[in-house]
């Protein structure tokens, strides 16, 4: 019994050791960044769509949406309330845009960011 014990007890320690080395190169390399912060709640989550309306008073913005990976959201026309209401300066229905929400609670989201999309003028 006491054996088993002994040899096991440096395995365990080489392990431990090996793992700060890896969380290390993980995040020298290019494009892990993204998943370095996927544990968090206060993960951006970008989307694009058209505006179908703004109520810059309630800091509101309906907007029709392409689907959103991040969220394994399906393509839809929902309403979203913006964090800050100065986002939605220059936000206009018909407009193109690209976007970022974040989630604040259990199907609660805010967009935290909002421009129109860089594409045709
Ligand atoms: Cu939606």
């Amino acid at each position: 019994m006491k054996r088993v014990a002994v040899t096991v007890a440096p395995i365990a320690l080489l392990v431990l050791a090996a793992l700060p080395l890896q969380a290390a190169e993980m995040k020298d390399t290019p494009g892990m960044k993204s998943g370095a912060s996927k544990a968090t709640t206060e993960k951006a989550h970008k989307g694009g769509g058209t505006v179908k309306g703004v109520d810059a008073k309630a800091g509101k913005v309906s907007l029709a949406h392409g689907p959103i990976a991040g969220l394994n959201w399906p393509a839809m026309t929902m309403d979203f309330q913006v964090k800050d209401k100065a986002v939605l300066k220059g936000v206009t229905p018909g407009q193109n845009v690209e976007f970022e929400i974040v989630q604040t609670g259990q199907s609660q989201f805010v967009i935290t960011r909002i421009a129109p999309a860089a594409t045709k003028k």
